[in-house]
């Protein structure tokens, strides 16, 4: 056995922290036609016409359903264009986002 000393060279790299997600969040309203909602879920979230009944049916009975979740700089801009595409035909469709846990 050798007596030269050996040195770990492990560098410990401190952990790369994955970055929080943000739920994209259904809100119901009493005025915007169901239609209406799973055509825009379907066009901004890239839903099947199911999954897009399914989302607006929940918010419809609950009040609010999540969407989907995304890094924010993403969930914040699908947020506002689905929001901007009810309110370019005249309804107060709302999405709103907020960080998971
Ligand atoms: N409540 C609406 C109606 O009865 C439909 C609707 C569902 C609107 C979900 C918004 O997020 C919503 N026409």
């Amino acid at each position: 056995m050798s007596d030269i000393a050996t040195k770990s060279r492990v560098r410990i790299e401190p952990k790369a922290q994955r970055p929080r997600l943000h739920k994209v969040i259904l809100v119901n309203d009493d005025y915007t036609p169901r239609e209406f909602v799973v055509t825009v879920l379907k066009a901004e979230f890239s839903l099947s016409q199911d999954q897009a009944y399914r989302v607006m049916i929940t918010a419809h009975r609950r009040g609010a359903c999540v969407v989907a979740v995304y890094t924010r700089d993403i969930a914040e801009t699908k947020a506002t264009r689905a929001t901007d595409r009810g309110r370019s035909a005249g309804y107060p469709l709302l999405f709103t986002t907020e960080p998971e846990e």
